[in-house]
Order: structure tokens, then C-alpha cells, then sequence
């Protein structure tokens, strides 16, 4: 065997049966639901997929129905349906789900459509794709009878007609509220969702991290799951949620994974950075994490029968 060679394989077999032997302690969490869902519109969320989950759906249909409950609320201006447009006035569009086994489907810059995160699946499920965009997605979707709608509601052109006098730049947290949605059903199977309109007044075509698999979501059905909300921009290029499931698989509990994720962040932004990042963690035996960088941040927690709000502090 060349030395080159040799060194490759010798740094293989020492680092997996270390990993192995953490993540094989974790002990499959069944007959116990768990779900967490971002922001405090998580709570309803959390109870849309609980009903599917006890009317017998698996992980992917109750993550699938959480979604699909913030994208129909049009009081909720940063998902779905009332969601705030981008410059030009357009309501654009993204969201991702992943299921047990890996599969993922995702949709972004859609326009039109009220549930992103349907068509999300049906391109998982319909399709050898992983991502659609923009007039393909919208196309995709109306060859599998998505119905076509306005997505502007009055309030939310009322509030663009306001931001174009201004045209002051938004943060991403003044503004929207991503819902991400963890799921781990009955049968210790995990799933996952995110969806949102993203950042009120972006540039027009702007896509953020909430369709990009490994950023605002990811799962490994063997080890957990994690999502992600806040500046999208920050999230991509740490790739945050792969990141979070790969701590988690290190043997990093899901609190201290979320936190090692921000501080890689926090590190290239001088100690210092001026946004919000928050991630949700579920690993396989059915404990949860979550972090934010600034502030404070709200989920709800579907456990043990109780569905709560849940208010932690920034790390900084
Ligand atoms: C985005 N991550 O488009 C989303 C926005 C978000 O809470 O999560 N806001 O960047």
C-alpha cells in the first residue's frame, strides 16, 4: 500500500468507530411524538400535525400539514399566504420538506401558489428533482392541480405601498418569521419542513436558506434532525442545519450543536454580528435543542402530550 493510501484509510478507521459508538448509544425514541416548530405560531402549527399524526400520518404528512397551517394564515406576514412581497411588490415563495429515508423535495421564488410546501413534496415524491424555481415550480405545480392565487393580501401591500416611501432596508428579524417544523412520529421515524416568504422587500428573485436542503433543513434518520430561522445569508454559508445533525453526530448534545453552529458564525462576524440566526434540534431519541445568536427566540415543543412555548436568550 503507498503511505499516501495508508494515510487515508488509517484516519478513516480511527475516527468511525468513535463516531459509531456515540451515535449507536442513542436509543430510538418510540411510541412518544415529538414536534417543535419555530416562532410562537408554533403552537398551532405543533397542533395541526399532532392531529395528523394521531389520525394516523407519519412524520412527513404531520410536518407536511404544520406547514401547510402557517402558510394558509394570512395574519402571519412572513410564510405563505399574506406573506410581504419583495421590492417589486411580489409575494415570492420558498420551502423544503425531507423525509425518513433521506428524500427531499423543494421549491423556490414561487409565485402564486399557497402551498409551497405541498408542491415541496410533490416534488420529492413526483420527481427524480430535488429543486424546482421561480416559473418551473409555478408550472410544476399547476400540472399537479395547485391552484393559482393572489399571495398579496391588503395588509401586505398596505405595509410594501408604506416601505417604498422609505425604502429603508429591513432586517431580516424586524420582518419575518420562517416556520420550521421537526417532527418525529410514533415509530421514532423524523421528518421535516420550512417555509416562508423570507425577507420583506428583498431584491426580486432573492432566494434564501429555508428551500436549500443541509441549510434551513436537515435530517439523517439515524441520528436527528435540525432547521433553522433568521438571516438566510448567514445560514447558507455555514450550512447551518447539516452542520447542526453532523455535531449532533459527533456526540454533541442538540443544545450544544445548535450553539457550536452559531459560534462559527458569531467567530466570522468578528465576535459581533448585527442579526438573528435561531436553531431547533431533535435528535433520535427524542431530545431537543435550540440556540439564538441575539435576543431571544420562541418555539413550541410538542412532548410527553404537552404542547409549550419555549424563550431562550440570545448567546450574545
Ligand atoms: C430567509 N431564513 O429567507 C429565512 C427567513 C427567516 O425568520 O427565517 N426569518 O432568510
Amino acid at each position: 500500500m503507498k503511505r499516501r493510501e495508508f494515510l487515508v484509510t488509517g484516519i478513516a478507521s480511527a475516527a468511525s468507530p468513535l463516531i459509531l459508538a456515540k451515535t449507536n448509544n442513542l436509543k430510538k425514541n418510540i411510541n412518544n411524538p415529538v414536534i417543535i416548530s419555530t416562532w410562537d405560531f408554533g403552537i398551532s402549527t405543533n397542533k395541526e400535525a399532532m392531529i395528523v399524526l394521531n389520525a394516523g400520518g407519519n412524520a412527513v404528512d404531520a410536518a407536511e400539514a404544520g406547514a401547510r397551517y402557517a402558510e394558509s394564515d394570512a395574519e402571519n406576514s412572513s410564510v405563505g399566504y399574506g406573506g410581504l412581497p419583495d421590492e417589486l411588490g411580489q409575494v415570492t415563495l420558498d420551502a423544503c420538506v425531507m423525509d425518513s429515508n433521506g428524500n427531499a423535495g423543494s421549491v423556490a421564488f414561487l409565485k402564486n401558489i399557497k402551498h409551497p410546501v405541498s408542491v415541496a413534496r410533490k416534488v420529492m415524491e413526483d420527481t427524480k428533482h430535488v429543486m424546482l424555481v421561480g416559473e418551473g415550480a409555478r408550472q410544476f405545480a399547476i400540472s399537479k392541480g395547485f391552484e393559482e392565487i393572489d399571495l398579496l393580501t391588503e395588509k401586505s401591500e398596505k405595509k410594501w405601498k408604506k416601505w417604498l416611501k422609505e425604502k429603508r432596508e429591513m432586517t431580516p428579524h424586524e420582518t419575518h418569521d420562517t416556520l420550521s417544523i421537526l417532527v418525529q412520529d410514533g415509530k421514532g421515524d423524523l421528518a421535516g419542513a420550512c417555509t416562508t416568504s423570507g425577507w420583506a422587500y428583498k431584491l426580486h428573485g432573492r432566494v434564501g436558506d429555508s428551500p436549500v436542503i443541509g441549510a434551513g433543513l436537515f435530517l439523517d434518520n439515524q441520528i436527528g434532525c435540525a432547521a433553522a430561522t433568521g438571516l438566510g445569508e448567514e445560514v447558507l454559508k455555514t450550512t447551518g442545519s447539516f452542520l447542526v445533525v453532523e455535531l449532533m453526530r459527533q456526540g454533541y448534545n442538540p443544545n450544544d450543536a445548535c450553539k457550536e453552529a452559531l459560534n462559527r458564525v458569531i467567530k466570522s462576524h468578528n465576535g459581533n454580528p448585527d442579526f438573528q440566526i435561531g436553531y431547533i434540534a431533535l435528535r433520535k431519541d427524542g431530545e431537543i435543542g435550540s440556540a439564538c445568536l441575539k435576543w431571544s427566540f420562541d418555539y413550541a415543543v410538542y412532548k410527553n402530550g404537552v404542547n409549550k412555548l419555549h424563550s431562550i436568550e440570545g448567546l450574545l
